[in-house]
């Protein structure tokens, strides 16, 4: 996969974007880390993005976001758009990373045979390579359903998931509308969200996906990459 270079930036473009509900094949790459330990610590050649969250929380709408691109649908809807994970390519700047879009496996009325299926998915598509898990909710709502939904996380993947686990909170311009700083936000938010926050170590970034930000996104990964070097050895 190549990347377009300016003279004065190192900017890549999203390129040969793959969409599929298979994982991308990695062709000669030998393994989920580059052999040039950087700083001490392994950077992975390439890791998965997966995209939690209830319906209608912006998880496709993110997901587009981060590949600046729009392979998967993102729609106002009363009724679930997304019905089966997908999966999509790209190179920004130096990360490499496959985004997973999944449906709302946090869905009390979803069988559970569903929910597993799903699940099994994901996991299959992230095996390959170290993964985070994105948590995606609105700013300005918080819903019942959202309020056991790091052990909904946890009972679906693995115990500890939280460790993995970053919240992205869409609809970033209800608080810049309402002249609310991010910071102030998760400071006065309601206890129940505020111990969600505090379960995935305060992990959190804004994003507001009706428009394209470039450091919303680099943000995400940073956080993501971040998270992926302290956690080596949580991460199979
Ligand atoms: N204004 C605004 N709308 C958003 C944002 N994120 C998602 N949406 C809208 O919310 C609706 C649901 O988003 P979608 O990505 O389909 O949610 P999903 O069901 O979690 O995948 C769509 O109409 C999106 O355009 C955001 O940051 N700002
Ligand atoms: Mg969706």
């Amino acid at each position: 996969m190549g990347c377009r270079q300016s003279s004065n930036s190192r900017r890549c473009e999203p390129e040969q974007l793959i969409t599929t509900n298979a994982r991308p094949d990695y062709g000669s790459q030998t393994g989920p880390y580059t052999t040039e330990p950087q700083a001490g610590r392994r950077t992975p050649a390439i890791w998965n993005i997966v995209l939690l969250g209830m319906s209608g929380s912006g998880k496709s709408a993110s997901g587009n976001s981060i590949l600046r691109e729009k392979p998967f649908i993102s729609r106002p809807s009363s009724k679930p758009i997304t019905s089966e994970c997908q999966v999509a390519e790209t190179k920004v700047n130096d990360f490499h990373v496959c985004v997973i879009d999944t449906p709302d496996i946090f869905d009390d009325d979803i069988a559970p045979s569903v929910r597993d299926k799903h699940v099994k998915k994901c996991k299959q598509l992230c095996e390959s390579g170290p993964c985070v898990y994105v948590l995606v909710m609105q700013a300005s709502r918080f819903t019942d359903g959202e309020r056991n939904i790091i052990e909904k996380l946890e009972k679906a993947f693995a115990s500890k998931v939280r460790k993995q686990t970053i919240i992205l909170f869409t609809r970033g311009d209800d608080l810049r509308q309402a002249e609310m700083k991010f910071e102030d936000f998760l400071r006065t938010c309601q206890p129940e969200l505020k111990a969600i926050i505090q379960k995935c170590d305060n992990r959190c970034v804004l994003f507001e996906n009706s428009r394209q930000n470039d450091s919303q996104v680099q943000k995400l990964l940073e956080t993501g990459m971040n998270l992926i070097q302290n956690q080596q050895t949580l991460l199979y």
